[in-house]
């Protein structure tokens, strides 16, 4: 007899059903303590509802249950080992670069009302399949995995995380750009109601803009994480969905993605503009090429003393070197 054995990360129908269901039942009870008319409320919850505005309107531990339904904790990915150990949750998740939010590394203080659900991403330019596609459909689409990944940031500090997502290449399956898309550009959200530093330092280039070759995007490392540590992201980390390339230094990996587009012209990008000699469009990590005011070729581990030898791509040559030959 033959036994379709599920992988854990296929799509588990009946699971969103039910979170359909409960976040709708919540969001009525809610509108009716509004006193918003049960017509109006019953119209947006039959037509309107979706899989984000339902896990929205959950209370945080039902959504948790709800996610781990169908996203989280996910189930690793072997392929992507390390070299050294794990750093620890809240040392990671406070000493974060997001200048959106702060220039210092105290971003987890500045993140509470940060509202990343329902949150969606524009697909447009060079693309045969363009729209405008939400998160929650998207991981339900392609399911995630855990891959444990370094991340060497450019000011010489390092961490090495267990990320949660899906590749990039299964969106640009799914998207299919055009023969003439060589370049994709991710750009984060500009709202300067939701991130104070827009107005402060009104002069940066914002919105942050990252770009990658349509090879890079492509390449089995390039990941788009929806979680971290076995649960989605939090705010300081680039929630909802954030690009990972473990083999750049961490400023190519943006946070908080609203669109991605695919163009024939290499775009401008954040840093990049601000400091061309510094901030190289490619970025690939190397010891051998010193920032003009530090050397890359130790790292700081955070939350040890140890100092560890840089290595060339981040030590993803395997996956990566053929891509610059
Ligand atoms: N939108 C946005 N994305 C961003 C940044 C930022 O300031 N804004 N900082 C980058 C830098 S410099 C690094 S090192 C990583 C840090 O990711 P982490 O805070 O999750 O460790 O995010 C990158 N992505
Ligand atoms: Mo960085």
């Amino acid at each position: 007899m033959f036994i379709k054995v599920k992988k854990a990360w296929d799509t588990e129908s009946s699971a969103t059903d039910e979170v359909i269901y409960r976040g709708r039942r919540e969001f009525l009870r809610k509108s009716a303590g509004y006193g918003i008319a049960a017509g109006v409320a019953l119209y947006g919850a039959d037509t309107l509802f979706g899989l984000s505005e339902a896990l929205a309107a959950l209370p945080v531990k039902e959504r948790k249950a709800a996610l781990s339904g169908y996203a989280y904790p996910a189930p690793r990915n072997p392929i992507f080992t390390l070299d050294r150990p794990l750093t620890d949750e809240t040392v990671a998740g406070r000493y974060n670069n997001f200048y959106e939010f702060s220039s210092r590394k105290n971003v987890y203080k500045y993140v509470d009302g940060f509202k990343t659900r329902p949150w969606t991403v524009k697909i447009s330019g060079l693309v045969r399949k363009p729209g405008v596609y939400d998160v929650e459909k998207l991981i339900k689409k392609f399911g995630v995995e855990e891959r444990l990944y370094r991340l060497r940031c450019v000011e010489a500090w390092a961490m090495a995380v267990p990320w949660t997502g899906f590749p990039m290449r299964k969106l640009l399956d799914m998207v299919e750009p055009e023969s003439s898309a060589k370049y994709v550009v991710f750009k984060t959200l500009y709202d300067r109601k939701v991130f104070r530093q827009q107005t402060i330092r009104f002069w940066l280039p914002w919105p942050y803009t990252e770009g990658l070759t349509m090879a890079e995007a492509a390449n089995e490392l390039t990941l788009l994480a929806t979680g971290i540590y076995g649960h989605e992201l939090p705010g300081q980390h680039g929630a909802p969905i954030r690009l990972v390339t473990p083999w750049k230094y961490g400023f190519k990996s943006i946070k908080s993605i609203v669109s991605i587009e695919f163009a024939e012209k290499q775009p401008p990008t954040f840093w990049n503009t601000l400091g061309p000699s510094e901030y190289a469009f490619t970025s690939n990590v190397d010891p051998e090429v010193p920032h003009p005011r530090w050397s890359q070729a130790t790292e700081r581990m955070l939350g040890s003393k140890e100092r560890r030898k840089t290595l060339k791509y981040n030590g993803y040559g395997e996956f990566v070197a053929g891509l610059y030959r």
